[in-house]
């Protein structure tokens, strides 16, 4: 299917800023030899890539807004629309030369995400959706896995780490999960799990405390590809909350209601 104007001018940026982050991560590769941490070297690889996609997107749409990671809010004089950008998802795993990161670009109109790119520079994988067009794995149509038992599934989640999340909760979450599916994962890039989720990679995920630029191309990718994506309550503040739940309409219903039980004693 050919992609709109816009679309494509989403694909151009998430490109050229995957481009730096290859160099970059070659960078890291190197110096993970070295005593003295990558972190500061990181950091610059994230704001660069940040730069290049502030500066496409911008220069292709100017006035469009922007919710940015490192940025944060920039104001544009359309307030219909509105860029929420990520642009190194998957940081530690970037840091520790993991190539299982990637940049996340979701386009909102009118408060409706309308447009989604995640690229994962490292393995070249590029996804994306329009509303009501689809998503796509570089010009593959996607479609989320049809698995129905949770017995049969792989899901995805996060694990909150040092200061983060509520640790307790989150180990009855698990807990419950783990003894229902045939496998956990925790890739360490949100958008790239949701990516997943739309490519029948993965039947299902689910973490908390995460950002809107985590999310906001992946949920959309997710519907596009037949999926349903709800926070934990079933309800659409996925956004707001951080919490994030999805699959196909059954492993999104039973995920649902595993992730409610309270700590079955055993
Ligand atoms: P990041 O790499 O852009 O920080 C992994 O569980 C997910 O959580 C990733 O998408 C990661 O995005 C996000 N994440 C990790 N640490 C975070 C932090 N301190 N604050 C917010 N999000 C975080
Ligand atoms: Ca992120």
């Amino acid at each position: 299917m050919p992609r709109s104007a816009i679309l494509n001018v989403m694909v151009q940026a998430a490109m050229k800023a995957g481009r730096s982050l290859a160099r970059d991560f070659g960078e890291v590769q190197n110096l993970q030899v070295s005593l003295k941490g990558p972190g500061d070297f990181v950091s610059q690889a994230d704001h660069r890539a940040e730069e290049i996609l502030h500066n496409e997107l911008s220069r292709a749409r100017p006035g469009y807004a922007f919710l940015m990671e490192e940025r944060g809010v920039v104001s544009g004089e359309d307030d219909q629309h509105r860029w929420i950008v990520d642009p190194l998802d998957g940081t530690t795993n970037f840091l520790h030369g993991l190539p299982i990161f990637s940049i996340s670009i979701g386009l909102e109109r009118q408060g409706q995400i309308v447009a989604g790119v995640i690229y994962n520079p490292a393995m070249d994988e590029l996804y994306t959706a329009e509303r009501g067009g689809g998503a796509f794995m570089n010009d593959r149509r996607l479609r989320v896995a049809s698995r129905t038992k949770l017995t049969d599934t792989v899901i995805g989640t996060g694990v909150p780490h040092l200061g983060r999340g509520h640790h307790g909760n989150y180990l009855i979450e698990l807990r419950n999960v783990m003894a229902e599916v045939s496998g956990v994962r925790r890739l360490g890039s949100a958008a790239l799990d949701l990516a997943y989720v739309a490519a029948g990679r993965m039947d299902g995920f689910w973490e908390h405390a995460l950002s809107p630029w985590d999310m906001a191309a992946g949920i959309l990718m997710i519907r596009e590809a037949g999926g349903f994506v709800s926070d934990p309550a079933g309800g659409a503040g996925m956004l707001e909350s951080g919490s994030i739940v999805a699959g196909n309409e059954a492993i999104h219903r039973a995920l649902l209601k595993t992730l409610k039980k309270p700590l079955a004693p055993r």
